[in-house]
């Protein structure tokens, strides 16, 4: 290619450059509605309560997201990021994961437990033009066990209307990741000040499934330092959705 092509080259590339800059120009200045359309957002209030009795909640992580992303499956080996939020209640490496994967539209990543019997609420954002095809996705450790978490998985909201709310009950499942030896040194929450995420997987099944429940000291597990109290039914979480507007 001699200097005279690549110039003509050049020149197409400008014009064309140009010609797509004065398309931009007259759609956004020929309607101002159209201009706002572009910014309109769909918000959605969430709010997670806890409906154990002896089992607080970690700060549980939020992720409204399109139908490519599956933040755990049954039967399914648990990503790395699900093992850390299901040992030790850390989210953020379940945040990089599912970023990652280009499928999320808004999410949230609080910083406080939720108690037993108690509830928060969390607000996320997202375009209105993204609204047709989205879902929602609670995770939360319930951290007076090895690696127990609950939540709901990639609920539909995107027919939800303004001011309808959507209420979803959510089960506790088992990463299968780490022993439910429920012993001393093992798990993160108060019942016991242990270790939270080790990265050994050395449960019996490397995949997420229901969880079958605590046996604690009182059901005459040997070594657990759990008590009836910290037994639970199903469901563990209720997740009441509410769209703003
Ligand atoms: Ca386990």
């Amino acid at each position: 290619m001699n200097t005279a092509e690549i110039s003509t080259g050049l020149g197409r590339a400008m014009a064309l450059v140009l010609t797509l800059a004065l398309a931009g120009c007259g759609g956004s200045g020929g309607s101002g509605s159209s201009n706002r359309t572009s910014t309109q957002t769909a918000e959605f209030q969430v709010r997670l309560i806890n409906l154990t009795a002896g089992q607080p909640l970690s700060p549980p992580v939020v992720f409204i997201h399109t139908s490519t992303l599956r933040t755990f499956t049954i039967g399914t080996t648990a990503t790395v990021g699900l093992e850390q939020l299901a040992e030790g209640g850390d989210t953020s490496q379940l945040v990089t994961e599912a970023l990652f994967s280009q499928a999320v539209l808004a999410h949230s990543a609080d910083t406080a437990a939720v108690p037993p019997g108690g509830n928060q609420t969390y607000t996320l954002t997202i375009p209105e033009s993204s609204r047709s095809g989205a879902e929602l996705s609670l995770l939360t450790m319930l951290v007076n066990t090895n690696d127990a978490f609950a939540g709901v998985n990639a609920v539909n909201i995107a027919s939800l209307a303004v001011n309808g709310s959507l209420t979803v009950n959510g089960i506790a499942y088992d990463s299968g990741t780490e022993a439910n030896t429920e012993s001393a040194g093992t798990m993160p929450g108060a019942a016991d000040n242990g270790e939270g995420f080790n990265s050994a997987r050395d449960d019996l099944a490397d995949e997420v499934r229901m969880h079958s429940g605590v046996v604690t000291s009182n059901d005459g597990l040997t070594g657990s330092v759990l008590t009836q109290e910290h037994r639970w039914d199903n469901p563990t979480v209720r997740v009441i959705i509410t769209r703003l507007k």
